[in-house]
């Protein structure tokens, strides 16, 4: 059995979850982290030696990190093509790099900013906010989101032609920054994908959430 370990507010574990509902996995989900607690515990931690959410068990196999989890699920459970393609995963390495590059380059650019933005308006009271600090990192999130745009102007999804792996990190980021007050600029192809996740349903159920 697959469990998803960590709470549901979290953008990483909310990867998770809509990796497993586009691969119409079956799991269960144990809240952890945050005010639930848990991720310090030793049983936790002989796990996931990290401390945080997500991890992934299934028996004994365990696995942190979202987007490794992300790449876990679709290379195990949406590969099973003829080619070795799949509901997520692209067996051609060219167009799976270019995933890849999209899913690194959402942890190492994009969630900066967009972690300082969303703290800072969803979880800091208000007077308590650096609105100095949160209004330079929206600019910066601005900045990193019209790399997005430019892309999605010449090609409908991240992972390219089809929705895939590379679409998820960024697109569950993507719900938070239509959300927050911040000022956004007019990016019509990142609107457009916008657009196209919310209909998927597994977006729907984890990710379109009240940010918390
Ligand atoms: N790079 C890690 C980051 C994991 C992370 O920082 N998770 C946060 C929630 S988004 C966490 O565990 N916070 C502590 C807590 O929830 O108690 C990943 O992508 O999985």
């Amino acid at each position: 059995m697959l469990t998803i370990w960590g709470r549901t507010s979290s953008v990483n574990v909310q990867k998770v979850l809509w990796c497993a509902e586009e691969l119409g996995l079956r799991y269960e989900r144990v809240d952890v982290g945050g005010a639930h607690g848990g991720n310090r515990e030793p049983s936790y931690l002989a796990r996931n030696p990290n401390g945080r959410v997500p991890l992934l068990t299934e028996g004994d196999f365990a696995i942190w990190e979202s987007n490794s989890i992300v790449r876990y699920l679709a290379a195990r459970y949406g590969a099973g093509g003829p080619q070795g393609e799949g509901a997520l995963w692209n067996a051609d390495p060219a167009e799976r790099g270019l995933a890849d590059q999209w899913m690194d380059w959402q942890q190492t650019t994009l969630a900066p900013p967009m972690t300082t933005v969303f703290w800072g308006h969803v979880r800091t009271p208000p007077e308590r906010r650096d609105m100095a600090a949160i209004g330079q990192a929206a600019r910066d999130a601005a900045a990193a989101w019209a790399i997005v745009e430019g892309h999605l102007s010449r090609h409908e999804y991240l992972s390219g032609t089809r929705f895939g792996m590379g679409d998820i990190p960024a697109g569950a980021m993507a719900w938070r920054w239509f959300r927050l007050p911040v000022e956004r600029p007019a990016m019509p192809a990142l609107s457009r994908w916008f657009d196209a996740l919310q209909r998927r349903p597994g977006y729907r159920k984890w990710v379109m959430v009240e940010l918390t």
